[in-house]
């Protein structure tokens, strides 16, 4: 007989977890013509791991035993808290030097992997037999077109997904489970349209013109791939207007972010070593030990103190050019 557990049962555990929302889709083989594409155009610039292990992209059940059903999950970080703390260091100075607003948390990968193995946890209490391993970031799937299938949000024209209630400012996660349950395909009302319409004030804003007009981009544009993943220096032509990691500028953008804040994350906590770096390094005041502080416990774990420091010269160099 078929394991078998109520999503009810699931949801409530995600919702008291401290994710804003859930859904679940059954495991199946996945078109994935649009990756191909991206790649043959040379849009993954050096990040050739995203053309490995196509198997389990295109089929995701492979990466578990008896692989049924896959459960996103996800996690706001539009709060107040963090909207509070930012009023001290991103006034409307252009001339700050910032970084994304993800990167001010504690270290996603982490906090959600555990926030998820916690509901698995749970789980196997009551369903022993309850298989299921958690996925951020790492999945050799696209989250994004997981989450979309099981009807969290729609794919906007930057590419991110789109949750309508809570924006984009969102992360994601998953379980791969041996359990099925009900899926949301299964009720097709909770699929969500594509809501962009005719707006276009994300590929206006980005200053690289990275997004092109098919719901994706072209990374070795995107400043975000330039300051966090590219190694060596920043290509000359770049733009980063103040982002020395990551980018916010196509999600600060987008009208389906001006959504009312959660209060704080329970998942999420604020790094606050990221405050005393910001102002350090705005005050030109860098120093190592506040940078390896931030990154101990931070989202920053990618990048090295020299290309920080070459991001910044960078970012530097375009305000005293401007
Ligand atoms: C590689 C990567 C990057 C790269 C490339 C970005 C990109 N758009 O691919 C870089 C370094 C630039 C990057 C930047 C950022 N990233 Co990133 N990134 C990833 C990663 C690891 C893989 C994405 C991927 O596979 N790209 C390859 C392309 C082909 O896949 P795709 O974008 O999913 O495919 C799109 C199109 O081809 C098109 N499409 C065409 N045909 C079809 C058909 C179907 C059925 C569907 C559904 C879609 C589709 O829509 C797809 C969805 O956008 C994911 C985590 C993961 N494992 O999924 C996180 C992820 C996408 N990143 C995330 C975040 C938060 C960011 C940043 C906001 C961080 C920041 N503030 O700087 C920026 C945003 C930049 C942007 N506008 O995309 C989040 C996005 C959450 C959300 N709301 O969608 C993810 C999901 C990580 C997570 N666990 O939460 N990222």
């Amino acid at each position: 007989m078929d394991k078998f557990i109520d999503f009810k049962i699931i949801k409530s555990l995600a919702l008291e977890a401290g994710f804003q929302d859930c859904a679940a889709i059954k495991a199946k083989e996945f078109d994935i013509s649009f990756l191909y594409e991206w790649l043959n155009k040379g849009y993954n610039a050096e990040m050739q791991y995203l053309g490995n292990n196509i198997d389990k992209r295109k089929d995701p059940s492979l990466l578990l035993e008896n692989g049924q059903t896959i459960i996103s999950f996800i996690v706001s970080y539009n709060t107040q808290e963090f909207a509070d703390l930012s009023l001290n260091i991103e006034s409307d100075n252009n001339n700050n030097l910032k970084f994304a607003t993800y990167s001010h948390f504690e270290d996603y990968h982490k906090a959600i992997k555990k926030a998820l193995y916690g509901i698995i946890g749970y789980i196997q209490e009551t369903y022993p037999d309850f298989k299921a391993i958690a996925f951020v970031d790492s999945s050799p799937f696209s989250e994004k077109m997981i989450a979309k299938e099981a009807g969290l949000g729609f794919i906007g024209k930057n590419s991110l997904l789109i949750n309508k209630e809570y924006g984009s400012q969102i992360l994601l996660g998953e379980i791969i489970t041996n359990y099925s349950t009900d899926y949301s395909t299964d009720y097709s009302s909770s699929l969500v349209e594509d809501l962009c319409e005719d707006c276009n004030l994300c590929i206006d804003t980005c200053p690289n013109n990275a997004i092109t007009n098919d719901k994706t981009l072209n990374a070795n544009l995107c400043s975000s791939y330039q300051n966090m993943i590219k190694k060596g220096n920043i290509e000359e032509s770049i733009r980063l207007e103040g982002y020395i990691y990551g980018c916010d500028i196509c999600l600060k953008a987008c009208p389906w972010n001006n959504k009312p804040k959660i209060n704080r994350s329970k998942i999420l906590g604020l790094n606050t070593s990221m405050q005393e770096l910001i102002k350090a390094i705005n005050n030109s005041d860098i120093d190592k030990s506040l940078f390896n502080k931030a990154k101990k416990k931070g989202a920053i774990e990618n990048i090295k103190f020299q290309k920080l420091l070459s991001n910044i010269e960078k970012a530097k160099q375009e305000f005293t050019r401007n």
